[in-house]
């Protein structure tokens, strides 16, 4: 089996993926999907992309530039020390869902009563799923672990690391676009899936994309199979607000970091100096949006281009929705889910949805 996925995924490095698999065309700014990158190594070069990404933002009449840009090596470092600060409660709370309701979550996956594919759509570290992983084996489910991610490194790591942590585990991995490789998945597996889509995947999608996500997820999917999706709960919207304004002012480094890594991959000339953070959380829609605001009016360039920006200007850089549990229902519903049930963490400020294909 493991042979397959290898020979499926060196083929797949020969097309280029513009359009061919794709069930519905589709724009996520998010970190982890979309990022076709990896699939074009003979079309254009990354740079360009990002380039190109970069002026279509900044040239259009309100500014803006997309968020899946924030993760080059000091991103992901800010992006570490985010999770970890008093401020940031998400990533606390989806773990305490995974190490506290994992005797639910077993029994949901084990009611298949079927050899089961896990597929994790960006599995990072899987430091919320091996809960799972763990207590599925303990129970002798029948699974296969199959993370996908677009940094190859990572699913090195993870199938290296996993089977020492958990004997007898089998893990495949996969590098490269969810939507590309759990194509690839539906014509080379017989198993049930469970899908788990866990914290920031959604998270940096406007409710538009989030649907449109969710419908070509479906896709993938036969009925009965299952996705479990984290959601950011609305909640006192201080509390929102003070977790993309920490405190320590980490968040702030993080979205300024997009433009240091702009003026060094893009050698254009942002005097940081004058930008600050800025975040607004409106509790009407749920959307907490991120900004860089310019203080000073300046022309930048990037590259051959040259950029005005106005006194008090705002680049628009993240938003970060955050869902009623009304919203979720209508999403699964929406995508062709049941919503099946949904797990919080203990102060009910997140949730991991269980959905069923229908
Ligand atoms: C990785 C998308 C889940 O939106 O909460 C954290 C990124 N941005 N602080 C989020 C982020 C600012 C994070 N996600």
């Amino acid at each position: 089996m493991h042979h397959n996925y290898k020979r499926l995924l060196i083929n797949s490095l020969r097309y280029d993926f513009t359009g061919v698999t794709k069930k519905q065309p589709m724009i996520i700014h998010s970190r982890l999907s979309h990022n076709l990158k990896y699939f074009k190594p003979e079309t254009q070069p990354v740079e360009n992309q990002f380039l190109q990404d970069v002026l279509a933002g900044l040239t259009s009449t309100s500014k803006s530039l997309p968020s899946k840009y924030f993760y080059d090596e000091t991103g992901d470092k800010l992006f570490q020390q985010i999770m970890q600060c008093e401020d940031y409660y998400p990533t606390r709370c989806e773990m305490d869902i995974f190490q506290n309701r994992t005797r639910e979550l077993v029994g949901i996956i084990s009611n298949l009563h079927c050899n089961v594919d896990i597929i994790e759509l960006g599995a990072g570290d899987c430091s919320k799923s091996i809960h799972l992983l763990k207590a599925l084996s303990n129970e002798q489910v029948n699974f296969k672990y199959i993370p996908i991610d677009i940094s190859k490194n990572i699913i090195a790591n993870l199938e290296s690391s996993l089977p020492e942590q958990i004997p007898g585990i089998e893990v495949k991995g996969m590098n490269g676009d969810y939507f590309e490789m759990l194509n690839l998945l539906s014509s080379s597996s017989t198993s049930k899936k469970v899908i788990l889509c866990l914290g920031g995947n959604i998270a940096n999608m406007t409710i538009n994309e989030s649907e449109s996500f969710c419908k070509q997820l479906r896709s993938y999917l036969n009925p009965g199979d299952i996705a479990i999706i984290g959601f950011d709960l609305v909640k006192n919207p201080r509390i929102i607000y003070n977790a993309y304004y920490d405190r320590e002012g980490i968040t702030s480094r993080f979205n300024l970091n997009l433009l240091t890594r702009i003026n060094r991959e893009l050698n254009a000339n942002f005097n940081i100096s004058i930008f600050e953070h800025f975040c607004s959380y409106d509790p009407l829609t749920g959307a907490c949006r991120s900004f860089l605001v310019c203080t000073k009016e300046t022309d930048v360039q990037i590259g051959s281009k040259t950029i005005h920006l106005k006194k008090d200007e705002c680049i628009w850089t993240e938003i970060s929705q955050k869902y009623s549990r009304g919203q979720i229902i209508k999403l699964a519903k929406s995508g062709g889910f049941k919503p099946t049930q949904m797990l919080t963490d203990h102060k009910e400020w997140f949730v991991d949805a269980i959905w069923t294909a229908i």
